[in-house]
């Protein structure tokens, strides 16, 4: 026969969790002593059960309470054992470790997401495979269209029971696509991130960053697209002498589209943003389409927006001053060492994002 007491008892005693389970399946599991007795009220009179029946479930709460409490026992046990055995002395010196340091990709992005903030906007991210769906066609380049040959698209083999076509995303807009669809409008987010592209050369690498904008809302024009460029510009290469044009250009996701250039001049022989000695291209821009607007759940009719990107390697290589966009992801310390940023240098508004 089953006793209550010597079943509490072993639950009191069990050692650890696994030990505490086997009691619990050879009381309260499907073929356990106290289920089996819980099946025998079934054939009882009515005045037997009246009387077993909450004997034997008050036996059943008895021991579940039991286990409960044993396996509280145990876990605190385990948490105190944790708590004395894992330690991390902080005190420990760091002389000998290697010092690592902030790429200079991710210190701008971070200079990116501070100057947004401060206009209101918020940082988006998505998936770098993506839906032929979100890559092209929700942004005007339905399936024959040669914007589509252009982007010079990785394709990713097709997987057993995966339905569609699948990419490695040529540029951030599917992600604004997707804050559309969730966010709704009205809307400003940047999309920061890795994109790809089958192309490599001295000026091209397979994987590169970028960032796009987009600001949705009513009444949107291009004026707001070229002040808030300009704005992020100054903000950017920390200089007030930043003049910009806008070139009439061509992109599937954007009518009208312009390409922004940049004035430059020389410094200490070298090419800067900022002046006016001559224009360099470094921005795309544009109205949202209102056809991309629609894909993305939104009447173009009652909604408007301008939306923007560019290259974050090639911005940081202005910025900083690097010549070869190879070095970015050969993974040189001595390279890292150089142009890495230290992790203090945390880009702010008030003391420069310059850092
Ligand atoms: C660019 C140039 C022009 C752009 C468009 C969109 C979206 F999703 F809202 F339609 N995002 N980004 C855009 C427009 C990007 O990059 C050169």
């Amino acid at each position: 026969m089953h006793d209550l007491d010597a079943t509490l008892q072993r639950i009191a005693a069990a050692p650890d969790p696994a030990a505490l389970d086997a009691e619990r399946v050879a009381a309260l599991g499907k073929s356990g002593w106290v289920t089996a007795l819980l099946k025998t009220l079934g054939q009882m009179s009515p005045d037997e059960r009246q009387v077993k029946g909450p004997e034997i479930q008050g036996q059943r709460a008895r021991i579940a309470d039991a286990i409960e409490q044993r396996k509280a026992e145990l876990d605190a046990a385990e948490l105190e054992r944790k708590l004395a055995t894992e330690r991390l002395d902080l005190t420990l010196p760091a002389a000998d470790t290697p010092m690592g340091s902030v790429h200079p990709v991710s210190q701008v992005m971070d200079e990116l997401a501070e100057i947004f903030a401060d206009l209101g906007f918020a940082v988006a991210e998505g998936p770098e495979i993506e839906s032929d769906w979100y890559n092209f066609t929700a942004l005007n380049m339905p399936e024959t269209h040669p914007a589509r040959a252009m982007h010079d698209t990785f394709y990713v083999a097709p997987r057993d029971g995966v339905e569609g076509t699948f990419v490695l995303r040529t540029h951030t807009s599917p992600v604004q696509i997707r804050a559309m669809q969730q966010l709704g409008a009205p809307l400003r987010v940047i999309a920061p991130g890795r994109v790809y592209r089958s192309d490599s050369d001295a000026t091209h690498t397979p994987m590169f960053h970028q960032v796009e904008g987009l600001v949705v809302d009513k009444g949107i024009t291009m004026a707001h697209l070229k002040w808030t460029l300009e704005t992020f510009l100054k903000a950017f290469f920390e200089r007030d002498d930043i003049a910009i044009r806008l070139r009439p250009s061509y992109f599937p996701f954007t009518e009208p589209s312009a390409e922004v250039d940049v004035g430059w001049s020389m410094e200490n022989g070298r090419r800067v943003v900022g002046g006016s000695e001559g224009w360099m291209e470094v921005l795309g821009s544009g109205m949202v389409q209102p056809r991309v607007l629609a894909a993305a759940g939104l009447d173009p009719d009652e909604w408007q927006g301008f939306a923007f990107g560019t290259g974050i390697d090639r911005l940081a290589m202005l910025k900083y001053g690097m010549n070869d966009l190879r070095q970015f992801f050969d993974g040189d310390l001595r390279w890292l060492k150089h142009y890495g940023f230290s992790a203090l240098a945390v880009p702010t508004l008030s003391a420069g994002v310059g850092a």
